[in-house]
């Protein structure tokens, strides 16, 4: 039997634009999502938007009964900032009446809420003014925080700031896959390093009012892995780990910005617009903990030809085809369970073996309709298999020591995402879109039940 740590957290995560649905209703304001599946429903897979996703806003109570039946003793989703404060000023009753009561339904199952402050949904009203573009964000962000923290903070202990900050920066500024569409370096570092001043200003504000609670933020990780030795794809690695991890993994976790990191956006013009007090609010507000989304890795080469300065990523690095990689064929992602070893040894070496733990994990599935057996139930050995296998290098890590004190799975219901829609499900509860958005589970959510009250699985 491989155990876990005692106390160890075996929960699953979410996000608020991604399950509630009720957009625009009780008072929410429009956030980019809202926004731009108006202007541009084609976008969409099948043209599906945000105005339903799982219909938790409906079915919270429901929802937070499914979560202790599979052994989830805690769930991370998030806040939504144009639900809380749909003009970015004014309280909305609603809303801190909804959340509120969603949390406490979460602590009556035995669910432990960590909370999130943003999961890709920026305000409308502030995009219009620039977004993360502008100085004002962080203020605004910070505002926003406090209120959450002054809202719930009696009820929630553990808090996050951002989900996956490099996402919103790489698909909204470097490859337009989110709004608002930009293709532009320069612009998407300085979106980057505002992103981070309004962490740190929230944290500030975090030791303020929840003195008592622990704080930290989700950082998607991919580790990448070269081509070859040779010094060029090495340097090509180092600008990939440099770029999408100690970019904010340095700053948070040890106080300050990286270095290398500096003197690599120096000498391609690419410094952001800082204000000076900065390096002193990144010093005094590191986080308590980190999560660490880890989905597959990154196989890096060098650039073949590249601009000088750097006018996008692939200047720095390039997509390797490992002819090797095992892909899950339902979704094209590499699986690389390995992984989740090397991200436990690099927490414990790197960063002082901060406390961490895995906040997001999990295997997409095109169709999935197609594994439902004669009794209704879909049998998704593969999730299983892939859990296991990321579980098993996982405590190896800890076994050596690193400080990894939970796993959340993506995700516990299917889950609309953003521009897939519902193509690609995740969860432990299937959710029928057809038949009344009905909940029904799937052989990982048992297996799930049984992991988490073994504190382990057989090996
Ligand atoms: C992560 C995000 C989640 C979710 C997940 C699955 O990066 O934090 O919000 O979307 O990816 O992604 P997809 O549905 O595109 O396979």
């Amino acid at each position: 039997m491989k155990k876990f740590p005692e106390d160890f957290l075996w929960g699953a995560a979410l996000s608020g634009p991604q399950t509630e649905g009720y957009a625009l209703k009780e008072g929410k304001s429009a956030s980019t999502w809202d926004y731009w599946f108006k202007e541009n429903p084609e976008k969409f897979n099948e043209g599906q938007g945000p105005e339903v996703t799982s219909n938790l806003y409906e079915r919270y109570s429901e929802d937070c009964k499914l979560m202790k039946a599979i052994g989830l003793n805690s769930i991370r989703t998030s806040i939504q900032w144009t639900r809380l404060l749909p003009d970015g000023k004014i309280v909305n009753a609603d809303a801190v009446a909804f959340y509120r009561d969603y949390f406490e339904k979460m602590k009556e199952n035995g669910v432990k809420p960590i909370i999130n402050l943003f999961h890709f949904d920026m305000p409308m009203w502030l995009m219009e003014k620039g977004g993360w573009e502008t100085r004002e964000s962080v203020d605004a962000f910070s505002f926003y925080a406090r209120t959450a923290f002054e809202c719930f903070g009696d009820l929630v202990e553990d808090w996050t700031t951002f989900n996956e900050p490099m996402v919103h920066i790489e698909c909204g500024y470097l490859q337009g896959f989110h709004y608002p569409a930009i293709v532009d370096l320069k612009k998407a570092v300085q979106v980057g390093y505002h992103t981070l001043m309004a962490h740190v200003k929230a944290v500030q504000e975090f030791r303020k009012i929840l003195p008592k609670g622990s704080i930290g933020i989700i950082l998607n990780v991919s580790p990448s892995y070269s081509r070859s030795e040779s010094v060029a794809d090495l340097k090509a690695k180092a600008a990939a780990d440099l770029l999408n991890i100690k970019s904010f993994l340095d700053p948070v976790a040890l106080g300050k910005m990286n270095q290398e990191l500096i003197a690599l956006l120096k000498e391609h013009d690419l410094l952001p617009d800082a204000l000076p007090e900065d390096q002193k609010a990144i010093a005094e507000n590191t986080v308590d903990f980190i999560g660490l989304n880890y989905y597959q890795p990154s196989r890096v080469q060098a650039p073949e030809m590249a601009a000088y300065p750097a006018k996008a990523l692939e200047d720095f690095y390039q997509p390797y085809d490992w002819a090797e990689k095992k892909i899950n064929p339902y979704r094209g992602w590499e699986i690389y369970p390995e992984a989740i070893y090397d991200v436990a040894m690099m927490m414990k070496n790197d960063y002082n073996n901060l406390p961490w733990y895995v906040s997001e994990n999990g295997m997409g599935i095109a169709d999935e309709e197609r594994f439902i057996d004669d009794s209704g139930m879909i049998q998704d050995d593969y999730r299983i298999d892939f859990m296991k296998d990321h579980l098993s290098y996982l405590h190896q890590g800890i076994e050596e020591g690193s400080n990894c004190f939970g796993y959340h799975a993506w995700t516990f219901i299917d889950c609309w995402s953003w521009l897939n829609g519902y193509r690609n499900r995740y969860g432990f509860y299937r959710v029928d879109l057809e038949n009344d958005y009905k909940r029904s589970v799937k052989k990982s959510g048992l297996w799930y039940k049984k992991l988490s009250e073994q504190n382990g699985y057989e090996a």
